[in-house]
């Protein structure tokens, strides 16, 4: 199919993005209008079509957003979430909807049987989840709902019921998955990292089997369009390794897959940082828990920095090496306020240089290097500029002081979701909106950023910048 073809084609299916702009109600209106309707009375769904069921990291950033809608439903999303905890403390990266028919989703409950073979990790019994994790934005997500409305919360007993449940989930993070012996957490499963298909999983991915397409049923191409989505090859895989571990039990003793990942790594850093605080609010001292996120950013760099390409890659644990792909992924830490300041400044020279083009060919960061072979500007995380990523790097941006550049990216975060009608992701050279939409993080984040005060909001060591952005905003 031709260009124009192609685009014309994805018009039809994308009818509400091509049509004319909606009447000028503000952003926060029609932001507020997408969670309320991914709302089912006790968290919310990534995407009433593509994702009917609760996702872990989806829940996190949408609490983020949800606080400044309502902070009693942004407690409940993330109390929902830890609900569905194992009792070896993974937070499971899907909590299932038992209203949903089997079919709407795969892989469904049935696949991962949780109450039987997740029996020895400690599965709860009433409620059916899949048996991986996602990137740990919980505890980060926690403090700031706390930080939304403090009564409420303590009148609630929010962190005091949360807390353990976090604390549990960093440990099982920090010890049945350092699976390198170098203090980081590793992925078993590319879903866990959440960018699904990114090209950096293309090789430890290569030496496993896929399973054969006839023994599973993809759910995901009902809705979305086939050229947005991972390919056949690709599903296969995933299924394989997930059948694998589901077989032994959700064990974690190293099987066919594990990278470890430098944006699950920062993020588990900044959740490490965020329970310190949660700590401290409750009466306990926090500096041990801040003392461990340092050591953190110290392996994360010792591991993972590449100085070569001038960002952090992930690291192969199949093969020992750093995979040479370059992904947004690997620009993420630097939403770390200790990160060392040449690294900083290289991140940013990285970001804005040709491979990720941000202020130059790109207003939103590309998932995956832009001259990269792999590079595709709609498949899934293959190139598309997702929300959650622009948000992060955004709050990386302001906490180390680079104010023009967070500025121009909150207002292309803004004015994209909303034109794209809160797309799942964009082309991040047109915008044109890719996967679901009514996407639920991209209109949270969009909100968030919408109540964010620019150069008001960042102490100047950037310490606390996750602390912020809970006030009024200036733009609705
Ligand atoms: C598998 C829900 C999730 C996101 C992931 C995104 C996608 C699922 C899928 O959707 O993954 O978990 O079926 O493709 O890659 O980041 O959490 O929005």
């Amino acid at each position: 199919m031709d260009r124009t073809a192609q685009l014309t084609s994805r018009a039809a299916q994308h009818p509400v993005a091509y049509d004319p702009p909606p009447a000028p109600t503000a952003l926060h209106v029609r932001a507020g209008r997408v969670l309320e309707e991914n709302w089912t009375g006790a968290s919310t769904v990534p995407s009433r079509s593509l994702y009917p069921h609760q996702w872990s990291w989806d829940s996190a950033f949408i609490a983020i957003g949800l606080r400044h809608l309502s902070p009693l439903r942004a407690q409940t999303e993330l109390e929902t979430l830890l609900a569905a905890q194992w009792e070896d403390g993974r937070i499971p990266h899907i909590v299932f909807n038992p209203s949903v028919p089997l079919d709407a989703y795969f892989p469904s409950p049935d696949f991962w049987r949780s109450s039987t073979a997740g029996r020895a990790a400690g599965a709860p019994r009433t409620v059916q989840t899949s048996g991986i994790v996602q990137p740990p934005v919980h505890a980060l997500a926690a403090w700031l709902v706390h930080r939304a409305d403090p009564g409420l919360s303590r009148a609630r007993g929010f962190l005091t019921r949360v807390h353990p449940r976090l604390a549990a989930w960093h440990r099982y993070l920090l010890h049945r998955r350092d699976l390198g012996g170098g203090g980081l957490a590793s992925v078993v499963h590319p879903w866990e990292q959440g960018m699904d298909n990114s090209p950096c999983w293309d090789a430890p991915l290569s030496r496993v089997t896929p399973a054969p397409s006839r023994s599973f049923r993809r759910a995901d191409l009902a809705h979305g369009a086939p050229e947005d989505r991972p390919t056949d090859l690709d599903y296969g895989r995933y299924v394989r390794l997930a059948t694998d571990y589901r077989d032994a039990g959700y064990a974690d003793d190293g099987g066919g897959f594990a990278v470890e990942d430098p944006a699950f790594n920062a993020l588990l850093i900044a959740s490490e940082h965020a329970l310190a605080r949660i700590a401290a609010e409750l009466g306990a001292p926090g500096t041990a828990r801040h003392a461990r996120a340092e050591r953190l950013t110290t392996a994360l760099v010792d591991r993972l920095w590449d100085a070569p390409t001038g960002m952090f890659l992930c690291r192969d644990l199949g093969s020992g090496a750093l995979v040479p792909e370059r992904s947004v992924s690997g620009l993420v830490p630097l939403l770390l306020p200790g990160l060392p300041h040449d690294i900083v400044q290289t991140l940013v020279r990285t970001l804005h240089g040709p491979h990720f083009g941000l202020g130059a060919t790109t207003r939103l960061p590309p998932s995956y290097d832009l001259l990269g072979e792999a590079f595709d500007p709609h498949r899934y995380w293959r190139g598309p500029a997702w929300f959650n990523t622009s948000w992060l790097l955004e709050r990386g941006l302001r906490t180390h002081g680079e104010e023009q550049s967070a500025d121009a990216l909150r207002e292309a975060v803004l004015d994209i979701a909303d034109a794209s009608g809160f797309a799942e992701y964009v082309d991040p050279y047109t915008g044109e909106p890719c996967g679901a939409l009514g996407f639920g993080w991209t209109a949270a984040l969009a909100l968030d950023l919408l109540h964010s005060r620019p150069g008001h909001d960042v102490s100047p060591t950037g310490v606390e910048t996750f602390e912020m952005s809970d006030k009024g905003g200036d733009r609705a």
